[in-house]
């Protein structure tokens, strides 16, 4: 059947896993989510943790897709993307987030350059949100010396993009500094100068979304990492910092957000370390829980639920 040409997670018998209760994915580790609804499914899309257990330091390899109806049963899909597709990359598959404009699937991911020291990102494309993915410039769209304020060699990563309503679309990026740029419509080019958002302990992690008219940047903050957001009028700015949306996730030092409305709820989608025995920093988690907000429109602090 065409379901089975999907990858089988946990019980052979089925393709799907049914998740109750966090983290939602408990046979593999997965890290950095960024989730989309196309066609009434959530596509999740995460960076697959590998360190063998007690070692620190990041092993990450490649990228999974998981597709779920009604956020419980989750489908695993054939690894859609991995660095190695980008013959400019050495590898390591750092944060990365996926976007739907007309019909095709952009996906900005982080990960080493080979000839230019640190990371960058690059965009792959698809006709599906499930892949194959492959490389839609040839070359990287972000790389470590686009930027200058920040003397680490990690400080260009962590993609979001965000499609205004209109039609605009603009990449968001960064660690230690937030920065953002106009994408053009074809959405592998940078499209006119790269400027900075002051937010308050920025670390990494940047995620835009609108709700109800209002912007929201949400990003992990300080470190360990919990998640704080900002609200803005405009996706230009001015940004006011709201405070802390999510405290720390058990067991890991950073964090990870994004978040969507599906059938007529919101959701927080984080990492934790929470699998036991082995999990921790390198070996993370994907967890999910709703997200709610105020009349005034700021958001409620998460409220993370484990079994
Ligand atoms: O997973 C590797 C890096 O750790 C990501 O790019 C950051 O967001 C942090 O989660």
């Amino acid at each position: 059947s065409p379901a089975m040409a999907s990858k089988t997670i946990i019980n052979p018998a089925d393709t799907t896993v049914k998740a109750n209760s966090n983290p939602i994915i408990t046979h593999k580790y997965t890290a950095d989510p960024a989730a989309i609804v196309h066609k009434d499914k959530v596509y999740l899309y995460a960076g697959h943790d590998e360190a063998p257990a007690r070692r620190e330091g990041y092993v990450m390899n490649e990228w999974l897709v998981f597709s779920s109806p009604d956020m419980v049963n989750w489908t695993e899909h054939a690894v859609p993307l991995a660095p190695k597709d980008f013959a400019w990359s050495s590898g390591d598959a750092w944060a990365s987030h996926v976007v739907e404009r007309n019909g095709k699937f952009y996906w900005y991911a982080t990960v080493t350059h080979k000839d230019i020291p640190g990371k960058a990102v690059g965009v792959a494309v698809s006709d599906s949100p499930t892949g194959p993915f492959k490389d839609a410039r040839g070359s990287a769209l972000i790389t470590n010396d686009m930027t200058t304020d920040v003397d680490i060699s990690w400080d260009d990563i962590d993609p979001a993009v965000f499609i205004d309503d209109d039609g605009q679309a603009y990449i968001f990026w960064g660690n230690t500094v937030c920065h953002y740029a106009k994408l053009k419509d074809n959405m592998t080019e940078l499209d006119g100068p790269i400027k900075t958002i002051k937010l308050p302990n920025f670390t990494e992690a940047p995620w835009v979304h609108k709700h109800k008219g209002k912007y929201y940047l949400s990003y992990a903050y300080q470190f360990p990492e919990k998640t704080a957001y900002a609200m803005s009028r405009s996706i230009e700015g001015p940004w006011e910092y709201k405070g802390i949306l999510n405290e720390l996730a058990g067991n890991s030092n950073t964090n990870h957000q994004a978040i969507i409305d599906f059938k007529g709820n919101s959701y927080f989608i984080y990492h934790n370390g929470g699998i036991q025995p082995d999990g921790g920093s390198f070996r993370r988690s994907v967890c999910i829980d709703r997200l709610y907000y105020n009349k005034d429109g700021s958001m409620k602090r998460v409220v993370m639920t484990t079994e």
